[in-house]
């Protein structure tokens, strides 16, 4: 088993880097790559004659320093070197395949393209280097092709026919690398920064596809500006390029003047895209782009502060789509998220604390956790030190670090010296795994109101009890007419047991607790009868209501699947009342009509103490979605009705799209799918059609709509990815259904979009991925290890399907763990696969 790699063993480079020159000369399978490294001694470690560089899969030809040649033999991880104690010049020439490159990171081909994947450790497949975040240098590139478009990061230099040179002043670490070559064409556009530098915009894409760059261009140009506004950060280049790719691991990729993305995050037209889509492609491109400050100029020390970049820059590009869209909508899709993907994570056997302190496969690592929990640490910072303080430490930040390689030590001590505070309790959330429980009891005597909370905390992996953290409570009272007596405050938790008294209330307040979700926490309170249906129609905060609606649902289906009680009443009172109230903004009523997932029920029957069966699950879903119906069928054909305005991207539309998609999907409970049927058939744009076809297969009436679907875009390939992802994720039996799919002469396993869209799907398919015949289980460990040997990191990253094993019952259980047993005796298994597979295996109760 490889050996972990520990937060405890770093130690700083020996040698840093003045000055990087590549030359690549392209070809599918003999790429070669010729280096010219200036190195000098760390000036912080003392002196050193050996150099260690990293380097995999690379076919040496020559080394040589300060040009004599070296005889240097290389092992499976790199090269050791005798160096002079002064500066010297390192060249190496080494040989690669692009071609035979599936795992996607490295130097490979998709589509007939050169392009590169670096982050985390891919730069060292491409040559011997210190391939590592704490070594930053500028680099000068030349390209060498007859390919007609040649990129690399920076500045274009030179160019000529069949090559092109180009010029990264800004130093970087070798994970920022890129360089792309190929068939392409361009979407362009300029942007002038507020000190009135000129930037060449450019959307790199295959030819037909310019016409489909519109809205990424346009989210390009406002999260430039909106970083200009919000954090006084300017672009820093003459050029930015985007180049939109099909075969990607993940979404996309923040490399210095050259960001790549993943096709399906670029491309869109409103009838090729939903709603959803647009929303995804705004905020990755936001994203991509904040990374270059939050990343790029200001980047990691080493692995384990990876949550630096990510979670900073998860919140920012948070914010950004907040000011968008609706911040309470975004709010609330943001916790949803985190709920359902990260609570799970965080208490299971991939638990890990937001700074790990040891992995086996960086590329593990890039999880909910360390990107959204580590986001929420961003916002708790941000609520606890206030607006103006915020902003203070954020430029103190960018003053102070600019340039620099940096920790989580180096991040807080800006906000203790901006404020003043000691945030070493604070720092517990970068080092603690686990979601902290606070149980809320509340005592009313005459006039006087309190709230005692108690923190629980229990480390995921080893059950022991963990100190108390920093918890900011946003709340306010409402009295018994539903007018705020007390307004939102923050009550900060520090202690394990707290009490915070009101005094002079004339009667018996409603608490609402946990305004906006102001902490990553799971809160424990037996509410008064009735009083999350009063939140749900009369809180001031819309987050509150829409988690008083949701917790009302999740207790009714739950009482539904554990007692066999019936639809409640008043639940379905009272999302009526919000269904139909027209001051109430299309898309918060549309977020608020959804139902819990049935893999969100499951947890909260596993909560509960029960062990869950999804088929009950699903049945019970199922009903209480149908009783909804019954009780809105007046409003609904008015609710589902088309919109009478030409399509626009714009927020206040989708909103209404969302809505109306909503009714529709209910009222095919109740009308047999005849109105989606029409809407199908009249759809003009991707999320009516989709919308219309997801009505129809959630109530079995589907399969026509799904054949004409694929009828209709069997060119497309993001469209197809779609259908694929349908097929399976609203199949009675999936299995079968998936089997049918990687049998379609469209599927094409290599492509990790093709792999997700499918896979993805099965275990979103909560009851039929856990059959109780294992038969789910048993599918996806198959392809699993087949893709494996192709993609290590996409087989590893779906492999946290099994994650969940422990919640449901025996045979189950005993199906999931053989699955993962065969995944671990497989012949060559990745570190990645291994690493994973074995967290999950070895998770004990
Ligand atoms: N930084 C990249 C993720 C790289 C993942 C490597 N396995 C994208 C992002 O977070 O912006
Ligand atoms: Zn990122």
């Amino acid at each position: 088993m490889t050996q972990p790699i520990r937060l405890a063993d770093y130690t700083p480079p020996s040698h840093l880097i003045e000055r990087v020159s590549l030359t690549f000369r392209l070809a599918p399978k003999a790429t070669r790559v010729l280096s010219e490294i200036r190195f000098y001694p760390n000036p912080a470690v003392p002196a050193q004659t050996t150099l260690r560089l990293d380097g995999e899969k690379l076919r040496l030809i020559s080394v040589s320093i300060n040009g004599a040649p070296v005889a240097a033999q290389p092992d499976e991880t790199g090269l050791t070197l005798t160096v002079p104690e002064a500066p010297f010049t390192f060249s190496a020439e080494v040989e690669i395949s692009p071609d035979g490159n599936t795992a996607l990171e490295g130097l490979y081909m998709s589509g007939g393209m050169y392009c590169t994947q670096c982050e985390a450790e891919g730069f060292r497949k491409i040559t011997y280097y210190p391939d590592r975040p704490d070594v930053m240098a500028p680099f000068h590139v030349r390209i060498e092709s007859d390919l007609p478009v040649l990129l690399s990061n920076g500045n274009p230099v030179a160019a000529g026919p069949g090559w092109a040179e180009w010029d990264d002043p800004w130093p970087k670490p070798a994970y920022l690398f890129a360089m792309v070559a190929g068939d392409l064409v361009a979407h362009p556009d300029r942007f002038v920064t507020r000190s009135g530098a000129e930037v060449d915009l450019n959307i790199w894409v295959r030819p037909g596809d310019e016409g489909r760059c519109a809205y990424a261009m346009d989210s390009l140009v406002r999260s430039m500006k909106w970083d200009e506004e919000t954090y006084g950060r300017e672009y820093d280049l003459s050029v930015f390029n985007i180049v939109a790719v099909d075969d990607f691991n993940m979404g996309a990729m923040e490399n210095k003047g050259l960001n790549i993305f993943n096709s399906k995050y670029v491309l869109a037209l409103p009838e090729t895209a939903t709603d959803e889509d647009f929303a995804r492609i705004e905020t990755i491109i936001a994203h991509e782009y904040f990374h270059n400050w939050t990343g790029n100029r200001i980047t990691c020390r080493d692995w384990f502060q990876l949550c630096l970049k990510e979670g900073l820059t998860v919140f920012r590009d948070q914010q950004f789509s907040g000011d968008m869209r609706s911040h309470a909508v975004k709010r609330i899709e943001d916790v949803v998220k985190l709920r359902t993907q990260q609570f799970p994570e965080d208490g299971g056997p991939l638990a890990h604390p937001v700074r790990p302190d040891s992995y086996i496969e960086i590329n593990n690592f890039y999880t909910r956790t360390v990107y959204e929990k580590g986001a929420e640490i961003i916002g708790m910072l941000k609520l606890l030190v206030g607006d103006a303080d915020y902003a203070k430490a954020l430029d103190l930040y960018f003053a102070r670090h600019d340039g620099q390689a940096c920790t989580i030590e180096d991040w807080l001590r800006v906000f203790e010296d901006t404020t003043g505070r000691d945030l070493s309790q604070f720092a517990r959330w970068y080092t603690d795994a686990g979601t902290p429980r606070v149980a809320v009891s509340e005592h009313w005597d005459d006039g006087r109101y309190t709230l005692t909370f108690t923190q629980k905390l229990t480390d995921p992996l080893t059950g022991q009890p963990q100190p108390p953290k920093v918890i900011p409570i946003a709340m306010g009272l409402l009295d018994e007419a539903g007018a705020e007596v007390v307004a939102t405050h923050i009550v900060e938790l520090t202690d394990e047991r707290q009490s915070v008294s009101y005094d002079g209330l004339a009667s018996r307040p409603v608490p609402s607790l946990l305004r906006g979700f102001s902490a990553p926490v799971i809160l424990e309170r037996t509410p008064l009868a009735g009083e999350h249906a009063f939140i749900l129609a009369h809180d001031t905060d819309l987050f509150t209501r829409w988690e008083a609606g949701r917790t009302l649902a999740s207790d009714v289906m739950a009482a539904m699947v554990m007692d066999g009680a019936e639809v409640s009443a008043e639940w379905l009172e009272a999302l009526a009342a919000l269904a139909v109230d027209a001051d109430l903004d299309h898309a918060f009523r549309a977020i608020a009509l959804r139902l819990p997932s049935e893999e969100d029920m499951a947890q909260v029957i596993f909560e509960r103490g029960v062990t869950p069966d999804p088929d009950v699950i699903r049945q019970a879903r199922r009903a209480m979605a149908t009783a909804l119906a019954g009780r809105l069928a007046d409003d609904l054909p008015a609710m589902a009705a088309p919109l009478d305005e030409a399509w626009s991207p714009d927020p206040a539309q989708a909103g209404a799209r969302a809505l109306r998609m909503q009714a529709l999907a209910l009222l095919s409970r109740i009308d047999g799918g005849a109105a989606a049927r029409t809407a199908f058939a009249g759809a003009t744009n991707m999320t009516e059609e989709v919308g219309a076809l997801v009505a129809l297969l959630a109530v079995g009436q589907g399969q026509k709509a799904l054949d004409s679907f694929a009828e209709r875009w069997g060119d497309d390939r993001l469209v197809m990815d779609k259908w694929f992802t349908l097929g399976v994720l609203y199949a009675e039996d999936p299995v079968a259904a998936v089997e049918a799919m990687t049998r379609h002469p469209q599927f094409d396993w290599r492509n990790p979009n093709r792999f997700r869209a499918v896979f993805g799907a099965l275990p979103a398919n909560h009851a039929g991925f856990h059959r109780a015949d294992g038969a789910g289980y048993a599918l996806l460990a198959d392809w699993l290890i087949r893709l494996d040997d192709a993609n290590p990191q996409t087989a590893a990253r779906m492999s946290a399907a099994f994650s969940n094993r422990l919640r449901y019952d025996a045979g189950r259980q005993k199906h999931m763990l053989a699955a993962l047993d065969r995944i671990l005796s497989k012949a060559g298994l990745s570190p990645d696969l291994a690493e994973m597979a074995g967290r999950m295996a070895t998770e004990r109760r």
